[in-house]
């Protein structure tokens, strides 16, 4: 029987990489599927901590064993900013052009581009917690490119390609990208843990 696991995101773009990325190995539920329809809150400074809270929301509340991630965009010549605030960089409102948009204002004639997308996984199994990360390294560049992913995919490219985030398809992007490898750390550890309900 495949494990069932719900997946703390209201961003259908990241549920529907990570259902990509695992397979069918998982029987990965979203929030709509359990019934969750909560503003849930994300107040730490750091990625680790909102993902935990997410995770911990949803287990608390609806019983499931649950995993959730944050994901931020760390760019050095900003100090590591927008980082944790990735989501809110132009204001409240979750809006990807604008937060793009003030990205790229900021960064014009800075030659120093370079930059990371880091995802933090927060596992609730029980009374079990864990973390996985993923790290993509690369640079930000001056105007947006692409159309495929979501968020900041059209401004950033990994070093591992001539290409950015949105110009690379989902099987591309997942092979390289933070997230991809998080959850890749994810999948390892719930298929090599005894006793589980995977095989
Ligand atoms: P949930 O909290 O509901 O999971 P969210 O979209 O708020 O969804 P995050 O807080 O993790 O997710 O995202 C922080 C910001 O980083 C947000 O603006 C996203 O669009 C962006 N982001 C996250 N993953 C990304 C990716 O793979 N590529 C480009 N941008 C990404």
């Amino acid at each position: 029987m495949k494990k069932r696991i719900v997946f703390a995101t209201n961003n259908a773009h990241k549920l529907s990489e990570i259902r990509a990325i695992a397979g069918d190995r998982f029987d990965i539920l979203s929030l709509d599927d359990i019934g969750c329809h909560d503003d849930i809150p994300e107040t730490s400074d750091t990625l680790r901590g909102n993902a935990l809270q997410k995770a911990r929301w949803v287990k608390d509340r609806y019983g499931y064993d649950c995993f959730a991630d944050d994901t931020g965009l760390m760019v050095d010549a900003l100090d590591g900013a927008p980082g944790v605030y990735s989501a809110r960089y132009a204001g409240p409102g979750h809006d990807s052009e604008a937060n793009m948009a003030l990205l790229i204002e900021n960064m014009r004639g800075v030659t120093d581009r370079s930059a990371r997308f880091v995802t933090e996984i927060a596992l609730i199994e029980g009374d079990d917690v864990r973390f996985f990360t993923g790290t993509v390294e690369g640079e930000i560049i001056d105007s947006p490119c692409g159309e495929c992913g979501f968020g900041y995919d059209p401004v950033f490219k990994p070093v591992e390609s001539g290409l950015t985030f949105a110009q690379m398809d989902a099987r591309s992007k997942n092979a390289i990208s933070h997230r991809g490898r998080a959850t890749a750390a994810l999948v390892d550890y719930l298929s090599h843990k005894p006793n589980t309900q995977l095989r």
